[in-house]
């Protein structure tokens, strides 16, 4: 940087879709393929087009992760589908640092973020274009695509707080959100 000087920021986000773009910004993709015992229905899940994607995230992460003090921002896609009865969605985590909270919101489509916590209590909040969610400490988090068009939120978490998928892999989350009589259901 030179004293004086004026210039234009390096991402941009796309206010309609809040796809990023510009310096560094990361790609990831999730196929059906590559969720196994993600979700309730193995069997449903191996009859699937094993190339089908599920998930995609865009996200700048300016700071080595572990670093304290940084700032992470992502943008997921989930497409919409199910797996028998169950809504296509993340894999879910906690955080590393267990202590680390996030921010979700809503930007296109229509969904569910399940919140499970520590003793393992899953409640789920509604997540619309607009929607703003806190996630606190402690708290494992995923999110469902529950309608028919592909699901947009954001995301801003602290570069170190990293993630933890054991206890979901094990364990999975208290409770799944289903399809019962075309409305998204917690079972
Ligand atoms: C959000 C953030 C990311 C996370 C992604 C997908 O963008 O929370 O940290 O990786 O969602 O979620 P998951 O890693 O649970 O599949
Ligand atoms: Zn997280």
């Amino acid at each position: 940087m030179k004293q004086l000087e004026i210039k234009s920021a390096q991402q941009a986000i796309d206010l309609k879709t809040w796809a990023l773009s510009g310096e560094g910004i990361i790609e990831s993709k999730r196929t059906i393929g590559q969720l196994a015992n993600v979700f309730g229905d193995e069997q449903a899940r191996k009859k699937m087009n094993q190339d089908t994607l599920a998930y995609n995230v865009q996200a700048h992460l300016p700071a080595k992760e572990g670093t304290l003090g940084g700032l992470y921002f992502g943008t997921t896609i989930i497409q919409p589908g199910k797996v028998g009865n169950e809504y296509f969605m993340t894999r879910g985590h906690f955080h590393a640092s267990s202590d680390r909270a996030e921010y979700y919101w809503g930007v296109k489509g229509e969904g569910m973020l399940l919140l499970m916590d520590k003793n393992r209590i899953t409640w789920a909040e509604k997540m619309i274009p607009g929607s703003l969610h806190y996630i606190g400490a402690d708290i494992a988090h995923r999110v469902a695509n529950t309608g028919n068009e592909p699901l947009h939120f954001g995301a801003a978490w602290p570069s170190d707080a990293g993630h933890n998928y054991d206890e979901i892999d094990k364990n999975g989350f208290s409770a799944r959100l289903v399809e019962v009589d075309g409305v998204p259901t917690l079972v």
